[in-house]
């Protein structure tokens, strides 16, 4: 039996577990969450509940960087793993999440808190621009596990108020952000499934060829 793979398209936890899936063709059974109405089988699996989890097994794998290891390090054709800043990873995942969600999910009025979030949040991408002034990528010349692993939060950064993104002076940033956002490699991970219930077709992720 393949491992199952418990996620939600838009979450971006979720999407670069998939990313990283992908990336190695390691096959999982995709299984789509609702996050307001959970499948009893994710719920039995895992006490956090959070998206995305991995089920292999005994193995139960609940943080998406770990499911990114998990996958790569199954199989990673184009390196990724050679190219990780395991630093600029952790800030993503702390200080810079957690302004996200302030300015993402606050009163944005002038002045407010969600605003003076949104300023925290922009010195980590500033510091994403200058890296990306000197290389194409996070990574350096090639995309890699640091890239993915990042991506998808300056996405869901950027949709908040996309027209004052697009105004702020990380050209290189904006320059990254759109490369990614028309890569093969995204567009392949943002298929939309259905809700996921007991006694569905499998579906196999990535795509069987
Ligand atoms: N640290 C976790 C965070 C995952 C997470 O918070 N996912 C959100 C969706 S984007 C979630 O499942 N939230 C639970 C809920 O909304 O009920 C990871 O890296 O996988």
């Amino acid at each position: 039996m393949k491992p199952i793979l418990y996620t939600f398209r838009r979450c971006p936890y979720a999407m670069r577990a998939r990313l990283a899936i992908a990336a190695s063709g390691v096959h999982v059974e995709l299984r789509e969450v609702l996050l307001r109405d959970k499948a009893p089988e994710l719920l039995e699996a895992s006490a956090k509940a959070t998206v995305p989890v991995v089920v292999h097994g005994d193995v139960i794998i609940e943080e998406s960087y770990d499911i990114m290891l998990w996958a790569l390090k199954q199989n990673d054709p184009d390196g990724w793993l050679e190219r990780h800043n395991k630093t600029l990873i952790e800030a993503c995942d702390g200080a810079f999440k957690s302004a996200l969600d302030k300015y993402k999910y606050g009163d944005r009025r002038e002045g407010s808190d969600a605003i003076e979030q949104r300023s925290i949040a922009s010195e980590y991408l500033a510091n994403l621009n200058e890296i990306l002034a000197t290389q194409p990528y996070l990574s350096g010349d090639k995309v890699g596990m640091t890239d993915m692993s990042i991506a998808t939060f300056v996405r869901q950064f950027a949709n908040v108020d996309r027209a004052w993104f697009d105004a702020e002076p990380w050209p290189n940033l904006i320059r990254w952000l759109e490369e990614f956002l028309s890569s093969d490699a995204f567009a392949a991970i943002m298929t939309k499934y259905p809700k996921w219930q007991a006694g569905d077709p499998i579906t196999l992720f990535p795509e069987a060829p």
